[in-house]
Protein backbone atom coordinates (compact mmCIF):
# COMPACT_ATOMS: atom_id res chain seq x y z
CA UNK A 1 0.00 0.00 0.00
CA UNK A 2 1.42 3.37 -1.25
CA UNK A 3 -0.11 6.39 0.82
CA UNK A 4 -0.03 10.01 -0.30
CA UNK A 5 -0.42 13.22 1.30
CA UNK A 6 -1.10 15.86 -0.56
CA UNK A 7 -0.65 19.44 0.92
CA UNK A 8 -2.30 22.21 -1.07
CA UNK A 9 -2.61 26.31 0.04
CA UNK A 10 -6.04 27.08 1.56
CA UNK A 11 -7.79 30.05 -0.93
CA UNK A 12 -4.38 30.53 -2.44
CA UNK A 13 -5.81 32.05 -5.33
CA UNK A 14 -8.23 34.77 -4.07
CA UNK A 15 -5.18 35.37 -1.66
CA UNK A 16 -2.89 36.29 -4.40
CA UNK A 17 -5.18 39.01 -5.88
CA UNK A 18 -5.08 40.49 -2.52
CA UNK A 19 -1.05 41.48 -2.55
CA UNK A 20 -1.87 43.79 -6.23
CA UNK A 21 -0.21 43.40 -9.19
CA UNK A 22 3.37 44.02 -7.93
CA UNK A 23 3.05 40.50 -6.32
CA UNK A 24 5.20 37.53 -8.40
CA UNK A 25 8.33 37.70 -6.44
CA UNK A 26 6.61 37.40 -3.20
CA UNK A 27 4.59 34.53 -4.06
CA UNK A 28 8.00 33.14 -5.52
CA UNK A 29 9.36 33.56 -2.48
CA UNK A 30 6.41 32.19 -0.51
CA UNK A 31 6.27 28.87 -2.52
CA UNK A 32 10.00 28.36 -2.32
CA UNK A 33 10.04 29.14 1.64
CA UNK A 34 7.13 26.60 2.07
CA UNK A 35 9.15 23.93 0.21
CA UNK A 36 12.22 24.17 1.83
CA UNK A 37 10.04 23.88 5.35
CA UNK A 38 7.98 21.05 3.55
CA UNK A 39 11.08 19.06 2.55
CA UNK A 40 12.84 19.46 5.74
CA UNK A 41 9.78 18.73 8.40
CA UNK A 42 8.82 15.77 5.98
CA UNK A 43 12.74 14.13 5.47
CA UNK A 44 12.57 14.38 9.50
CA UNK A 45 9.86 11.77 9.56
CA UNK A 46 11.78 9.78 6.60
CA UNK A 47 9.57 10.81 3.58
CA UNK A 48 10.01 12.94 0.64
CA UNK A 49 8.17 15.73 -0.83
CA UNK A 50 7.48 16.50 -4.59
CA UNK A 51 7.01 19.28 -5.64
CA UNK A 52 3.70 19.71 -8.10
CA UNK A 53 3.33 23.09 -9.87
CA UNK A 54 5.25 24.50 -7.23
CA UNK A 55 2.61 25.80 -5.11
CA UNK A 56 1.05 22.26 -4.27
CA UNK A 57 3.04 19.41 -2.44
CA UNK A 58 2.66 15.56 -3.00
CA UNK A 59 4.11 13.34 -0.10
CA UNK A 60 4.63 9.56 -0.29
CA UNK A 61 4.00 9.55 3.55
CA UNK A 62 4.06 5.62 4.01
CA UNK A 63 4.54 5.57 7.70
CA UNK A 64 3.25 8.57 8.99
CA UNK A 65 -0.21 8.86 11.25
CA UNK A 66 -2.98 11.02 12.01
CA UNK A 67 -0.72 12.59 14.86
CA UNK A 68 2.29 12.83 12.33
CA UNK A 69 0.07 15.24 10.06
CA UNK A 70 -1.36 16.96 13.16
CA UNK A 71 2.63 17.64 14.19
CA UNK A 72 3.47 18.80 11.13
CA UNK A 73 0.25 21.24 10.84
CA UNK A 74 0.65 22.94 14.21
CA UNK A 75 4.66 23.50 12.83
CA UNK A 76 3.46 25.04 9.65
CA UNK A 77 0.65 27.74 11.34
CA UNK A 78 4.12 28.60 13.67
CA UNK A 79 6.04 29.61 10.84
CA UNK A 80 3.38 30.64 7.86
CA UNK A 81 0.19 33.17 8.15
CA UNK A 82 -1.39 31.04 4.85
CA UNK A 83 -3.14 27.74 5.51
CA UNK A 84 -2.48 24.56 4.03
CA UNK A 85 -5.00 21.14 3.43
CA UNK A 86 -3.88 17.99 3.36
CA UNK A 87 -5.45 15.03 2.20
CA UNK A 88 -4.68 11.94 2.42
CA UNK A 89 -4.98 8.64 0.46
CA UNK A 90 -3.69 5.20 0.37
CA UNK A 91 -3.96 2.45 -2.09
CA UNK A 92 -2.52 -0.18 -4.30
CA UNK A 93 -1.13 1.93 -6.83
CA UNK A 94 -0.07 5.94 -6.50
CA UNK A 95 -2.63 7.08 -8.20
CA UNK A 96 -5.40 5.47 -7.01
CA UNK A 97 -4.07 6.34 -3.73
CA UNK A 98 -4.00 10.09 -5.24
CA UNK A 99 -7.40 10.03 -6.07
CA UNK A 100 -8.55 8.66 -2.54
CA UNK A 101 -7.04 11.60 -1.44
CA UNK A 102 -8.51 13.83 -3.99
CA UNK A 103 -12.21 12.62 -3.42
CA UNK A 104 -11.26 12.19 0.63
CA UNK A 105 -11.45 16.68 0.25
CA UNK A 106 -13.90 16.56 -2.02
CA UNK A 107 -16.59 14.63 -0.28
CA UNK A 108 -15.55 16.25 3.25
CA UNK A 109 -13.87 13.38 4.77
CA UNK A 110 -12.37 15.19 7.83
CA UNK A 111 -9.68 13.36 9.74
CA UNK A 112 -9.53 16.49 11.96
CA UNK A 113 -11.28 19.74 11.57
CA UNK A 114 -9.33 21.61 13.55
CA UNK A 115 -6.01 21.25 11.79
CA UNK A 116 -7.31 21.12 7.77
CA UNK A 117 -6.91 17.24 7.60
CA UNK A 118 -9.36 14.88 4.91
CA UNK A 119 -9.41 11.43 3.58
CA UNK A 120 -7.81 7.96 4.84
CA UNK A 121 -5.14 7.03 6.71
CA UNK A 122 -3.42 3.69 6.02
CA UNK A 123 -4.29 1.82 9.10
CA UNK A 124 -2.83 -1.95 7.57
CA UNK A 125 1.00 -3.05 8.69
CA UNK A 126 1.33 -3.25 4.51
CA UNK A 127 3.18 -0.13 4.03
CA UNK A 128 5.80 -0.35 1.12
CA UNK A 129 6.83 2.39 -1.89
CA UNK A 130 9.19 1.83 -5.10
CA UNK A 131 10.44 4.32 -6.75
CA UNK A 132 12.64 5.07 -9.70
CA UNK A 133 15.04 7.23 -10.23
CA UNK A 134 15.44 8.37 -14.04
CA UNK A 135 18.64 10.52 -15.17
CA UNK A 136 19.43 11.29 -18.93
CA UNK A 137 22.49 9.23 -20.00
CA UNK A 138 25.17 11.82 -20.85
CA UNK A 139 23.28 15.39 -20.77
CA UNK A 140 26.73 16.80 -20.65
CA UNK A 141 27.58 16.09 -23.76
CA UNK A 142 24.44 17.63 -25.60
CA UNK A 143 25.43 21.25 -23.64
CA UNK A 144 28.51 21.60 -25.83
CA UNK A 145 26.20 22.00 -28.72
CA UNK A 146 22.81 23.00 -27.15
CA UNK A 147 22.01 25.91 -25.01
CA UNK A 148 20.98 26.17 -21.94
CA UNK A 149 17.09 26.76 -22.67
CA UNK A 150 17.24 24.48 -25.39
CA UNK A 151 18.13 21.41 -23.30
CA UNK A 152 15.33 22.76 -21.07
CA UNK A 153 13.04 22.38 -23.91
CA UNK A 154 14.34 18.34 -24.50
CA UNK A 155 14.03 18.06 -20.75
CA UNK A 156 10.40 19.02 -20.25
CA UNK A 157 9.54 17.34 -23.48
CA UNK A 158 10.77 13.80 -22.01
CA UNK A 159 8.59 15.70 -18.62
CA UNK A 160 5.59 15.35 -20.10
CA UNK A 161 6.26 11.72 -22.37
CA UNK A 162 7.12 10.70 -18.75
CA UNK A 163 3.80 11.85 -17.18
CA UNK A 164 1.29 10.50 -19.50
CA UNK A 165 3.14 7.02 -19.50
CA UNK A 166 3.53 6.78 -16.14
CA UNK A 167 -0.30 7.76 -15.43
CA UNK A 168 -1.35 5.06 -17.76
CA UNK A 169 0.64 2.47 -15.36
CA UNK A 170 -1.25 4.06 -12.49
CA UNK A 171 2.23 5.87 -11.08
CA UNK A 172 2.88 9.54 -10.73
CA UNK A 173 6.17 10.79 -12.51
CA UNK A 174 7.97 14.19 -10.81
CA UNK A 175 10.47 16.50 -12.21
CA UNK A 176 13.47 16.65 -9.43
CA UNK A 177 15.52 19.32 -11.05
CA UNK A 178 18.81 18.89 -13.73
CA UNK A 179 17.95 16.12 -15.64
CA UNK A 180 16.45 13.70 -12.52
CA UNK A 181 12.97 12.22 -12.75
CA UNK A 182 11.11 10.32 -10.15
CA UNK A 183 8.33 8.25 -10.17
CA UNK A 184 6.25 6.67 -7.18
CA UNK A 185 5.37 3.66 -8.12
CA UNK A 186 4.02 0.41 -6.69
CA UNK A 187 6.73 -2.43 -6.51
CA UNK A 188 4.70 -4.02 -9.64
CA UNK A 189 4.90 -0.77 -11.50
CA UNK A 190 9.05 -1.23 -11.41
CA UNK A 191 8.64 -3.51 -14.99
CA UNK A 192 7.61 -0.84 -17.01
CA UNK A 193 10.68 1.47 -16.62
CA UNK A 194 12.20 -0.82 -19.25
CA UNK A 195 9.70 0.06 -21.65
CA UNK A 196 9.81 3.62 -21.39
CA UNK A 197 13.67 3.63 -21.60
CA UNK A 198 13.18 1.83 -25.11
CA UNK A 199 10.22 4.28 -26.43
CA UNK A 200 12.68 7.36 -25.81
CA UNK A 201 15.40 6.12 -27.16
CA UNK A 202 12.55 4.88 -30.47
CA UNK A 203 10.96 8.19 -30.32
CA UNK A 204 13.41 10.75 -29.55
CA UNK A 205 17.28 9.03 -29.71
CA UNK A 206 17.86 10.19 -25.59
CA UNK A 207 19.52 7.61 -23.46
CA UNK A 208 18.01 7.30 -19.74
CA UNK A 209 18.86 5.31 -16.65
CA UNK A 210 17.26 4.12 -13.74
CA UNK A 211 17.64 3.05 -10.62
CA UNK A 212 15.01 1.55 -8.54
CA UNK A 213 14.47 1.07 -4.76
CA UNK A 214 11.70 0.09 -2.28
CA UNK A 215 11.41 0.67 1.11
CA UNK A 216 8.81 0.99 4.12
CA UNK A 217 9.52 4.79 3.84
CA UNK A 218 10.09 7.11 0.86
CA UNK A 219 13.16 8.18 1.94
CA UNK A 220 14.61 4.98 2.27
CA UNK A 221 12.50 3.95 -1.40
CA UNK A 222 14.50 7.07 -2.73
CA UNK A 223 18.07 6.01 -0.86
CA UNK A 224 18.02 3.21 -2.75
CA UNK A 225 16.77 4.18 -5.94
CA UNK A 226 19.90 6.49 -6.19
CA UNK A 227 22.12 4.28 -4.69
CA UNK A 228 21.23 1.82 -7.59
CA UNK A 229 21.26 4.70 -10.31
CA UNK A 230 24.76 5.77 -9.26
CA UNK A 231 25.49 1.96 -9.38
CA UNK A 232 24.69 1.91 -13.17
CA UNK A 233 27.15 4.92 -13.42
CA UNK A 234 30.11 2.96 -11.98
CA UNK A 235 29.19 0.18 -13.47
CA UNK A 236 29.54 1.89 -16.56
CA UNK A 237 32.62 4.08 -16.01
CA UNK A 238 34.42 1.03 -15.16
CA UNK A 239 34.07 0.34 -18.63
CA UNK A 240 31.86 -2.79 -18.69
CA UNK A 241 28.13 -3.28 -20.26
CA UNK A 242 25.97 -1.05 -18.23
CA UNK A 243 22.37 -1.99 -17.29
CA UNK A 244 19.60 0.48 -18.14
CA UNK A 245 17.51 -0.13 -15.29
CA UNK A 246 19.10 -1.65 -11.92
CA UNK A 247 17.61 -2.68 -8.49
CA UNK A 248 19.54 -2.85 -4.86
CA UNK A 249 17.48 -4.03 -2.04
CA UNK A 250 18.15 -3.60 1.28
N1 LIG B 1 17.57 16.13 -8.22
C1 LIG B 1 18.78 15.63 -8.49
N2 LIG B 1 19.54 16.28 -9.37
C2 LIG B 1 20.77 15.78 -9.65
C3 LIG B 1 21.26 14.61 -9.03
N3 LIG B 1 22.49 14.35 -9.52
C4 LIG B 1 22.73 15.33 -10.42
N4 LIG B 1 21.71 16.19 -10.51
C5 LIG B 1 21.50 17.31 -11.45
O1 LIG B 1 21.55 16.79 -12.77
C6 LIG B 1 22.43 17.58 -13.57
C7 LIG B 1 23.12 16.70 -14.59
O2 LIG B 1 24.07 15.88 -13.93
P1 LIG B 1 24.43 14.43 -14.39
O3 LIG B 1 23.21 13.65 -14.68
O4 LIG B 1 25.39 13.87 -13.37
O5 LIG B 1 25.24 14.70 -15.75
P2 LIG B 1 25.36 13.73 -16.98
O6 LIG B 1 26.30 14.33 -17.95
O7 LIG B 1 24.00 13.41 -17.51
O8 LIG B 1 26.06 12.46 -16.36
P3 LIG B 1 25.45 10.97 -16.19
O9 LIG B 1 24.06 11.12 -15.66
O10 LIG B 1 26.35 10.31 -15.20
O11 LIG B 1 25.50 10.33 -17.53
C8 LIG B 1 23.35 18.22 -12.57
O12 LIG B 1 23.81 19.45 -13.06
C9 LIG B 1 22.47 18.43 -11.39
O13 LIG B 1 21.72 19.62 -11.58
C10 LIG B 1 20.41 13.92 -8.10
O14 LIG B 1 20.71 12.88 -7.51
N5 LIG B 1 19.18 14.48 -7.88
MG1 LIG C 1 22.50 12.56 -16.26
Amino acid sequence: MIQLSILKINDYGPWTLTLGSDREHELQILQASLYIELQKIFSKKNCLVFLNRADEFFVASNGLDLEDHIEIQKSLKEKFDIKLSISIGSADTPFTANKKAYEGKKNNVSLSDEHSIFGFINKSSDTQVTILHFDVDDLSSRRKTLSPFEISSIIFRLYSKMSQFFIDKNSLAFFMGGDNFMVISSIEGKKNAKDFIEMIKKEDGILLNCGVGTGKTSREAVNLATKSLDTIREIRDSGKEKPEVYELKC
